[in-house]
């Protein structure tokens, strides 16, 4: 089922997700959910607060073919050196804005997978851009927050129009 992405600024986005207990069906029915939305977009990465569950999950695929599907539960993430990148970033919940965003470039992610299992991996350029993206969420906290109050603000009456107007 495709499910209706919140958009900025909507207040709810700004909601901190809850740690995932024992994984139950809803929780698996909500992770199928989430890549169909986010492959339906199209998108690479989704994190269940856009999708307004305030839950600790994670979607991610970095392929051109929806082929590596990720799944990060309870993620966790550990700097690695102090190096830093500057990357383009959009984001389903403000559609049509992309900025440069500066991140951690490298970084150890600990997580829960779609089977329950933990599992570790290292992360750098991409992978360890989106990861740090849709942890944010899962913190209320959106990529347009490392914009300059007036780009930031110009994005923000973009959108509020265009919501008027589909209203
Ligand atoms: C986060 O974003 C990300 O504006 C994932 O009109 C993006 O999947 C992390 C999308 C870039 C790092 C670099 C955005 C789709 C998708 C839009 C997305 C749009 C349609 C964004
Ligand atoms: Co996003």
């Amino acid at each position: 089922m495709i499910l209706d992405i919140l958009e900025y600024p909507d207040p709810r986005l700004r909601t901190i997700a809850k740690p995932v207990g024992d994984l139950t069906d809803a929780d698996l029915t909500l992770i199928d959910d989430m890549f169909e939305t986010m492959y339906d977009a199209p998108g690479i990465g989704l994190a269940a607060t856009q999708v307004n569950v305030h839950k600790q999950i994670i979607v991610m695929d970095l392929s051109d073919d929806e082929s590596e599907p990720r799944v990060f539960i309870n993620p966790q993430v550990e700097v690695l050196d102090g190096e830093r990148e500057v990357m383009q970033e959009g984001c389903l919940s403000v559609p049509g804005f992309y900025e440069d965003v500066e991140r951690i470039e490298h970084c150890i992610i600990r997580a829960i997978g779609r089977d329950g299992k933990p599992f570790e991996i290292e992360a750098q350029g991409l992978l360890a851009v989106c990861i740090q993206h849709e942890m944010d969420h899962l913190n209320g906290k959106l990529f347009v927050d490392y914009l300059s109050n007036l780009k930031r603000t110009r994005i923000r009456k973009k959108l509020e129009k265009l919501h008027k107007q589909s209203a």
